[in-house]
């Protein structure tokens, strides 16, 4: 792997799925149980709070049971050792990451352990569950939502993102099958700005054919063979 120097790494459910955490779309998986329009989306949480809040619930008590993978901790291992410019950008909720060693993960998406007051709009990190209606630390007020970025809703620092994505060498997707937006689109954006594109990812995903190469195996396998390649380049 050529001696980069501005990494962007993108990551979705996949870098999870070794760790016990259900992907969207695989069968069985978060999706089939519920409808994005009942569970994902701004409506759904207004037509049926107790459905939504739920469902956030069980996922945030779901991560006391799962570990960071391999794939966690060698994005850790780059974060500490790579000399050049690093951004991860997470599409997933949970905490894997930080819990891998990550120190700078940015969570386009959200966290499940953190909560959005809708009266006061501050956000906390939260570890119990919502459905109870507990008040906001901050204002009192029993209006605290899943600080979650639901469809129809601007995911957060997009214009980081951009910057990032406008003067990377190299773009790396890990674990997501590029199916939602404007996630899915950042290839296209480090591909005119002539970087190079890796997908890694379990199977085919829907933007393969638009990366310079794809390598196909689980991510507990290609990412810390993946970042020992990018290390040992460095230091060469
Ligand atoms: C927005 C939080 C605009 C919720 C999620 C064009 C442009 C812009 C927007 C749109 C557009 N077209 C349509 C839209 C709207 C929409 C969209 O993209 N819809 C899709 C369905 C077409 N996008 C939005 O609404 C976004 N917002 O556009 O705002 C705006 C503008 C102005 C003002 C206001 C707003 C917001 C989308 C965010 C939704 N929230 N997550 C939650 O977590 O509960 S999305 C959720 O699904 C994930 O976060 C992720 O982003 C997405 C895809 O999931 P993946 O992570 O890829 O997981 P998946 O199961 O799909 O795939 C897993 C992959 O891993 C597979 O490929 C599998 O092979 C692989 N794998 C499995 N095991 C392994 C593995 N790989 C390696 N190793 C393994 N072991």
């Amino acid at each position: 792997m050529a001696d980069f120097k501005r990494i962007v790494i993108l990551t979705g459910a996949g870098i999870s799925a070794e760790s016990g955490i259900d992907t969207f779309r695989a069968a069985g998986g978060l999706w089939e149980q519920h409808r994005i329009d009942d569970v994902a989306t701004p409506e759904g949480f207004a037509r049926n709070p107790d459905l939504v809040l739920s469902f956030y619930d069980k996922r945030r008590a779901a991560l006391a049971s799962a570990s960071p993978n391999p794939a966690h901790v060698a994005l850790a291992r780059l974060e500490r050792e790579f000399a050049g410019e690093l951004l991860l950008v997470t599409q997933n909720v949970d905490d894997l990451h930080e819990r891998g060693g990550s120190f700078r993960v940015l969570h386009m998406h959200g966290e499940l352990q953190s909560a959005l007051c809708t009266s006061c709009e501050v956000r906390t990190r939260w570890h119990d569950t919502m459905r109870n209606r507990p008040p906001c630390p901050v204002c009192q007020a029993r209006s605290l939502r899943p600080d979650i970025v639901w469809f129809g809703e601007m995911p957060y620092e997009m214009g980081r993102i951009y910057s990032a994505l406008e003067s990377c060498d190299l773009f790396v997707s890990i674990g997501t099958s590029g199916a939602v937006y404007p996630a899915a689109g950042f290839v296209q954006e480090a591909r005119a700005a002539g970087a190079y594109t890796l997908d890694l990812n379990l199977e085919p995903s829907e933007g393969s054919r638009l990366f310079d190469e794809s390598r196909l195996g689980p991510a507990s396998l290609l990412v810390p063979a993946w970042v020992d390649d990018v290390l040992s380049c460095a230091e060469a």
